[in-house]
C-alpha cells in the first residue's frame, strides 16, 4: 500500500505570485495506484495563459541586463536545493510518474548535472574573438537572448527534460513560462517552488498548468519567441506548422522515435542480452530513446533470442518506491490500450511471439497500469508497422540481418532516427553504422539509452527539428551578432570598399 500522503494544492505562478485558480481543475493520479491522488491543478485559461507570458516579457529586460556570472550563481543555490531535495524529490517522482525509485534519483542527478553545467558556463566564453581584414578593427561574435521561452516538457522526463532547457534559457537571459505535462504536475510545481527559493527574480519563471489547450494558447501566443518542446511528432509537427505564421519564432522539438540496438555477429552475448534489456525495458519502454527494435545477426539470433526471453520473464516489475524493482508501471490507461493496440498488430503483422504482454492486476500491485514485457521475431518487410512506428511501451522485435548493410538499411528504414545502439568488437563496425544508421545519439557496446547532459541530446527526421537540448540548445535560446569596432582615427572598409564621398 502506498503511504498516505497530503494531496498537493495546485498552483499557477505569474510574476512571483501563487494563484490558485478558481476555474476547472484536473487530478494527478499515481500510475501505480489508480485511487492514490497525488494533487489537484488548475486547467489553465487562456486569460492565465496570457498573463503568464506577459509576466515573463516584463521580467525580461532587467533579466537581461543582469549579468551573466549573475545569472549564473543562482543555479549554483539552485543546485545546493536541489542536492538537499533529492530523496523527496525522487520519492514524489516515483509517486507522480511510476518509474523506479532508482531511476528517479537517477533523473534528480541529471537535472542537477544540467544545473550546475549551466552554472559554470557563467565564467565560460559565450562568443568569439575573430579577425578582421582591417588591423585597426576588432570584430567580435557574442550571444543575445531571444526574449519569452516556452517550455512545454513531458511526463517521462518531468524534472530533467524541464532543467534541460530552463537551464540555458534562463541563463543567457531569456525569461520563462513553463507547462509540465498534465500528468506530472506536481512535480513541474516543486522545481518551480525550487528556483523561487533559489533567489530567481519574480517573473522570470513562471508557471501554467494544464494540458494541451494550455500548450496550445503558449504557442499561438505572439510574445513568445522560442517554443521548446519534447513529446509525440504529432503535437511538435502541429507547434511548428503554428509557429511558421511568426516571422521570429524558433522551435526546438524533441519528438519520437524507434530506436534500436545492433547486436553483430561477434558481440559478447551477455553483454548484448543486457544492453536490449536495459534499452527496450527500463522506464517500460518509456523513454523517448527506448529500444523497440534488436537487429541481431542471424548466427547469433536463437541465442540471443534464447538468453533474452529467459531474463526479460524474470524482470521484477511492481511497486516504483521499492528499489528492487526493475520497472514500475506504464503512465495510464491509454498508454496500456495503445501499447496492447500494437502487442495485437505484432501478432497479426506475422511476429513470432515470444512473449505476449499481460497486464498484472495480483494483490502487490494495488489498482496500477502495470504490463509485462512483449518480445517477438519477424523477417524485416516493408510496410509492418510494429516495426516502424513508436510504442512508447515494453514492445520489441528481433529482427535478424545479414550483411552490415543490411542491418543499417533495416535501422534506417522508419520515419524517426534519435538514438541507436551497436555490439561489437570489430571497430571497422563501429564506424561503418556510425556514418551509414541516422540518428542523433550512438553508443557502442552499450544501451542506446542513457545520456549525460554536457553533450547535445536530439535526433533527425521525424525525432527532431535540429535543435538538440542540454548543452546543445545554448545555439537556440540566443542569437548570435557579428560587433565590430574600429579603433583607427578614420574609416576603412573591408573588400578594399572605397571610402571617399566626396567624388
Ligand atoms: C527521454 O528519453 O525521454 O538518455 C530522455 C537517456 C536519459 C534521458 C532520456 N538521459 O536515457
Amino acid at each position: 500500500m502506498a503511504a498516505i500522503v497530503d494531496r498537493i494544492v495546485g498552483r499557477n505562478l505569474i510574476a512571483g505570485h501563487w494563484l490558485v485558480a478558481s476555474g476547472d481543475r484536473f487530478e494527478s493520479r499515481s500510475p501505480a495506484n489508480r485511487d492514490e491522488v497525488i494533487g489537484l491543478f488548475p486547467s489553465s485559461s487562456p486569460s492565465t495563459v496570457e498573463e503568464a507570458v506577459a509576466a515573463a516579457r516584463a521580467a525580461y529586460p532587467a533579466w537581461r541586463r543582469t549579468s551573466r556570472i549573475l545569472r549564473a550563481e543562482l543555479f549554483d543555490n539552485l543546485a545546493q536545493l536541489v542536492k538537499r531535495e533529492t530523496d523527496n524529490l525522487a520519492e514524489l517522482m516515483a509517486r507522480e510518474c511510476g518509474k523506479v525509485i532508482t531511476e528517479c534519483r537517477a533523473e534528480v542527478i541529471e537535472g542537477l548535472h544540467m544545473i550546475q553545467y549551466v552554472f559554470g558556463t557563467g565564467r565560460m566564453p559565450c562568443g568569439d574573438v575573430l579577425a578582421s581584414e582591417i588591423a585597426e578593427k576588432d570584430a567580435f561574435m557574442r550571444r543575445k537572448p531571444w526574449g519569452v521561452v516556452a517550455v512545454i516538457t513531458p511526463w517521462n522526463f518531468p524534472f530533467a527534460v524541464p532543467l534541460w532547457m530552463l537551464g540555458p534559457s534562463l541563463v543567457e537571459g531569456n525569461t520563462a513560462v513553463f507547462k509540465p505535462s498534465e500528468d506530472t504536475p506536481a512535480i513541474g510545481q516543486r522545481l518551480v517552488e525550487l528556483f523561487l527559493e533559489a533567489g530567481f527574480p519574480p517573473g522570470v519563471i513562471n508557471l501554467v498548468h494544464g494540458d494541451g489547450n494550455v500548450g496550445e494558447a503558449l504557442v499561438r501566443n505572439k510574445e513568445v519567441n522560442v517554443v521548446l518542446f519534447t513529446g509525440s511528432w504529432e503535437v511538435g509537427s502541429h507547434i511548428q506548422q503554428v509557429s511558421a505564421g511568426f516571422h521570429d519564432r524558433i522551435v526546438a522539438a524533441e519528438m519520437g522515435s524507434k530506436s534500436a540496438v545492433i547486436v553483430c555477429a561477434d558481440a559478447k552475448l551477455d553483454l548484448a542480452v543486457n544492453a536490449v534489456l536495459i534499452s527496450a525495458f527500463k522506464t517500460s519502454g518509456q523513454r523517448c530513446v527506448s529500444a523497440g527494435r534488436a537487429i541481431v545477426h542471424e548466427s547469433l539470433v536463437e541465442k540471443f533470442s534464447q538468453a533474452l526471453v529467459e531474463k526479460a520473464k524474470r524482470l521484477r516489475i511492481g511497486n516504483p518506491l521499492e528499489a528492487i524493482n526493475f520497472t514500475g508501471p506504464v503512465i495510464h490507461e491509454a498508454a496500456l490500450n495503445k501499447i496492447e493496440k500494437y502487442n495485437r498488430l505484432a501478432r497479426e503483422e506475422g511476429g513470432q511471439m515470444f512473449l505476449q504482454g499481460q497486464r498484472l492486476t495480483d494483490n502487490g500491485r494495488v489498482n496500477g497500469c502495470f504490463l509485462s514485457p512483449t518480445i517477438y521475431q519477424m523477417e524485416a518487410r516493408p510496410g509492418v508497422r510494429c516495426i516502424r512506428e513508436e510504442v512508447f511501451g515494453p514492445h520489441l522485435a528481433i529482427l535478424p540481418f545479414r550483411t552490415n548493410e543490411e542491418a543499417a538499411q533495416i535501422y534506417n528504414d522508419t520515419d524517426y532516427g534519435l538514438s541507436m545502439a551497436v555490439i561489437t568488437e570489430d571497430y571497422r563496425a563501429m564506424r561503418f553504422f556510425r556514418e551509414e544508421c541516422e540518428f542523433g545519439m550512438g553508443y557502442v557496446n552499450l544501451p542506446c539509452i542513457g545520456a549525460e547532459v554536457h553533450l547535445p541530446f536530439g535526433g533527425v527526421k521525424k525525432s527532431g527539428n535540429g535543435h538538440p537540448s542540454a548543452a546543445g540548445l545554448v545555439e537556440t535560446v540566443t542569437h548570435k551578432i557579428a560587433w565590430t569596432v574600429n579603433h583607427g582615427q578614420e574609416i576603412k572598409m573591408a573588400q578594399g570598399l572605397t571610402t571617399d564621398v566626396e567624388g
